[in-house]
C-alpha cells in the first residue's frame, strides 16, 4: 500500500493532459469541437438557390448513382439535384461549397458563378461520385 502514490498517480496523469492541453488546446480544441460537430450532423448545409431560373443542367441522384455524373454549365448557371429512388441521397461538393440535406425525394439547385471543376459526392454513399465543370 503506498497512500501516497494512489492519489498523486491519477492526478499526475492529469496533470501531464492538462499541460498537453494547455499546450494545444487553442490550436486543435476548435478544430476538434468543430470536426465533432460535422461528424455528428453532416457537413455544413449551404441552402438551396430555389429561385434560379437559368438551369444549365438536371442531375438524378438515384440508387446509387448521379444521372449524369458528369454535367458542364456556363458561369452564373444552376444545376439542380432531382431525388429518386428508395434510399436518401444528398449531395457534397469536395470544397463544401454546396452541400444539400440528405433527401429522399424533391430537390436541390446551386448556382455556379464562379468558373472551375467542381467534384462531389453523396455523403452517405461515398460510391457515388460526380462533377459539376463551369466554363
Ligand atoms: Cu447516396
Amino acid at each position: 500500500m503506498t497512500p501516497a502514490a494512489r492519489p498523486l498517480g491519477p492526478l499526475g496523469e492529469l496533470g501531464r493532459r492538462e499541460a498537453v492541453l494547455g499546450l494545444l488546446g487553442t490550436l486543435v480544441v476548435g478544430g476538434a469541437v468543430a470536426s465533432l460537430s460535422g461528424c455528428a450532423s453532416g457537413p455544413e448545409l449551404v441552402p438551396s438557390d430555389d429561385d434560379a431560373t437559368d438551369i444549365g443542367a438536371e442531375v438524378l441522384a438515384i440508387d446509387n448513382r448521379y444521372e449524369p455524373a458528369e454535367v458542364t454549365v456556363r458561369r452564373g448557371q444552376a444545376v439542380t439535384w432531382t431525388f429518386a429512388g428508395s434510399m436518401k441521397h444528398d449531395v457534397v461538393a469536395n470544397d463544401r461549397s454546396f452541400v444539400s440535406e440528405l433527401l429522399r425525394e424533391g430537390s436541390y439547385t446551386h448556382v455556379f458563378a464562379e468558373a472551375g471543376e467542381f467534384p462531389y459526392l453523396c455523403s452517405i454513399h461515398p460510391e457515388m461520385v460526380g462533377v459539376v465543370r463551369v466554363v
